[in-house]
Formats: C-alpha cells, sequence, structure tokens
C-alpha cells in the first residue's frame, strides 16, 4: 500500500522523483506554485516548456527537473474555478490522474502535489483537497508510485489535509 502523506512548506526544495506544477495552458511559467518551480529550476526549464506546445486543461506534461532535486516535474493544467457547474471537478481529477499516469511511464516512485487550483483559480480547497485524495487513492497503485506528499502552503490547508488523510 502506498504512503500518502501531507506535508507543509516549499514544494521546490523536496527530494522525491518527481513534483508537480500547478501550470497554465501555455505552460511558459506564471506566478504562485508555478513561478517558484521555475526559478529554482532555472532559465532552462523554460527552454523545455517552449518544445512541448502547451497543455490542455486536465491534462499534465514532463520535463526534466534542471536545478531542482526532483528529477522530473509534471506540469499539470487545472481548471479555472467558475462556480463548479463547469465540470470543474472532473478536470482537477483528470489532472492527478494523468500526473501518476506520467510517474509509470517515467518510473517515479515518489511524487509530490501542491494544491492544484486552489490559488489563483481559485478552487475550494476542502473541495479540491477531496478531489484530490480520492483521485490518488484510486489510481496510485497502478501507478507504482510509492510514496505520495501533498504539499501544502498554510496551516489552514495542511489541517484538511491531515484530516482527510485521517478518515478512512
Ligand atoms: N510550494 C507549494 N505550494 C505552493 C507554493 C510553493 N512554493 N507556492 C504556492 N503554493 P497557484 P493555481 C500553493 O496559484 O491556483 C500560476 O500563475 C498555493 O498556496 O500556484 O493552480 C500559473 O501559471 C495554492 O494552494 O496555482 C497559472 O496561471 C497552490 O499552491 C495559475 O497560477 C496552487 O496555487 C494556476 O493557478
Amino acid at each position: 500500500m502506498a504512503q500518502l502523506i501531507a506535508t507543509s512548506g516549499d514544494i521546490t526544495r523536496l527530494t522525491v522523483d518527481a513534483i508537480v506544477n500547478a501550470a497554465n495552458t501555455s505552460l511558459l511559467g506564471g506566478g504562485g506554485v508555478d513561478g517558484a518551480i521555475h526559478r529554482a529550476a532555472g532559465p532552462e526549464l523554460l527552454g523545455a516548456c517552449e518544445k512541448l506546445d502547451g497543455c490542455s486543461t486536465g491534462d499534465a506534461k514532463a520535463t526534466s527537473g534542471f536545478r531542482i532535486p526532483a528529477r522530473w516535474i509534471f506540469h499539470a493544467v487545472g481548471p479555472v474555478w467558475r462556480g463548479g457547474g463547469h465540470n470543474e471537478d472532473e478536470l482537477l481529477a483528470s489532472c492527478y490522474r494523468r500526473c501518476l499516469e506520467l510517474a509509470r511511464e517515467h518510473n517515479a516512485r515518489s511524487i509530490a502535489f501542491p494544491a492544484i487550483s486552489t490559488g489563483v483559480y481559485g478552487f475550494p480547497m476542502k473541495r479540491a483537497a477531496e478531489i484530490a485524495l480520492k483521485t490518488v487513492r484510486e489510481n496510485v497503485e497502478a501507478s507504482g508510485v510509492e510514496r505520495v506528499e501533498f504539499v501544502c502552503f498554510n496551516e489552514e490547508t495542511l489541517s484538511i489535509y491531515e484530516q482527510l488523510l485521517a478518515r478512512d
């Protein structure tokens, strides 16, 4: 059984096989965790992203980690929250599924996720965390991933994840 844990801090500093970026469809960088990842990985990351020709919402694409400790960066594009009636839940779940598929393809055994879509994109945190955990629990075994870290950027997020992880 894979280990699922919630941690707090900066995702760019983690020693895991893959970290997930909360990107946008251009894959050419932005603010939030995306900006932090590009700053930490260095300018080579932008060069690699330019070759990917963007990414659809709900999908994810892989690059090398360049100057960060993680070997891979999986750039996932979460949905912008538009009230909940525009397929946001399914598109968010799809990001987590696609990242686990990429983990399988790249033989990543440990992966760290930020709370995709919950910053600039406005997805409600608890609802996003429930989707993240459900989707990872359903797909982690098939991916070969042994350790999943949910990286929480503040105390409130950490306590939501800890409560959900303690359930079941
Ligand atoms: N490590 C871990 N989590 C972080 C970090 C960090 N270094 N920095 C922020 N977070 P956001 P989104 C948390 O806005 O909502 C970008 O401009 C943050 O507190 O980064 O998916 C992209 O280019 C929040 O809980 O991503 C897109 O245009 C979570 O990461 C757009 O923002 C996600 O917040 C994507 O918006």
